[in-house]
């Protein structure tokens, strides 16, 4: 089985960012190693603190995001760093060209019931105009080099693209090397799988609520099949899922509160998951727009999220399109 600095190498990624990759890597050994051990490494549990989207912080949220945050700011080779976790940008070395914005433990409502939970990364190179701290990141998806995340389940996986389709890396926890397990990753256009937490039912949009009403009538309502669902609350392994199986992922706006209708963020969450469903043929929208043509107004902005399986995808914008909405995504 080939590592993955061959790999990449192979893909003719260039050796800074290799670099780049490989640190986020060795971050992400460690908090395997420290979730493998749970309450033996005495890192399960919550912090005092809020993060800046008002979330309570796991002590794993804050020891993730510090590991990763110094390790690639050490390496010299990255101009700055965007995280969940940081009220602000952090900036490293002036000289250096490569951005990196990451949600350094994605659903750590997981954690402390020892459920699979993940880190995702999404890496740019410094805009050519001139910029400064937030303004750096302010770049759509399609700018993006190169996303990922890692998954930490019973196994921990690599699920990566450089634009050059998507490969699935499997820690070998023996040489502690991340090993290429799939080549190309190709998600199947049609499925009869939807993900979405349907206890937020009644607060979604008119194209929404329909679309949904429409999966659950099964074969007796227009789809004429049946459709199973799954949650993990956790998007790393939900989406995981669906590019390894087919399906639709989804968190879509609400009507809960006007100020906060959408609740993934668009540089941590939307953007490189969207990078990796279109490199394996799926698709990635709001519902009114491609997610990685959208210009970011803000580093923690939220959007809503609908990706997956194109032909199930391209079904879901039909209802969006049938159904007028007051649309409050489109803040
Ligand atoms: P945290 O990592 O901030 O806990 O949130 C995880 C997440 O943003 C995303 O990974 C899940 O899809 C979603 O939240 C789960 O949300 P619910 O709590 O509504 O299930």
């Amino acid at each position: 089985m080939q590592r993955l600095i061959p790999v990449l190498n192979s893909d003719h990624v260039p050796l800074h960012l290799i670099s780049v990759i490989n640190t986020l890597l060795t971050a992400a050994k460690e908090i395997s190693h420290r979730l493998h051990q749970g309450s033996l490494a005495g890192t399960l549990g919550s912090t005092l603190d809020a993060n800046i989207q008002g979330e309570v912080q796991k002590k794993l949220d804050v020891v993730s995001n510090q590991l990763i945050k110094n390790m690639l700011l050490e390496t010299q080779l990255v101009h700055a760093v965007a995280s969940e976790e940081e009220d602000e940008v952090v900036m490293g070395n002036p000289d250096a060209k490569y951005l990196v914005a990451y949600d350094p433990l994605d659903g750590s409502s997981n954690i402390d019931i020892n459920g699979s939970v993940g880190t995702i990364f999404s890496i740019l190179e410094k805009p050519d105009h001139p910029a400064e701290g937030t303004e750096l990141f302010l770049q759509t998806g399609d700018e993006q080099i190169a996303a990922g995340y890692i998954l930490y389940g019973p196994s921990t996986l690599l699920v990566m693209t450089t634009g050059n389709g998507v490969r699935v890396f499997t820690l070998d926890h023996t040489v502690g090397e991340f090993l290429l397990t799939v080549d190309t990753v190709t998600i199947p256009q049609e499925t009869q799988e939807f993900a979405i937490n349907m206890s937020n039912q009644r607060h979604w949009t008119t194209p929404m609520q329909k679309y949904i009403d429409d999966l659950l009538r099964g074969t007796e309502g227009p789809r004429a099949k049946n459709f199973n669902m799954r949650w993990n609350a956790a998007m790393v392994s939900d989406v995981h899922r669906v590019l390894t199986r087919s399906g639709i992922f989804t968190y879509p706006a609400d009507l809960r509160n006007p100020d906060k209708p959408c609740k993934l963020r668009l540089m941590y969450e939307a953007n490189p998951m969207s990078f990796l469903m279109e490199q394996a043929g799926g698709r990635a929208t709001t519902g009114y727009e491609r997610i990685m043509s959208i210009q970011p107004e803000h580093i923690h902005q939220r959007v809503s999220v609908i990706m997956g399986s194109r032909k199930e995808v391209d079904t879901c914008l039909t209802y969006f399109k049938k159904y007028p909405c007051n649309r409050p995504d489109a803040k």
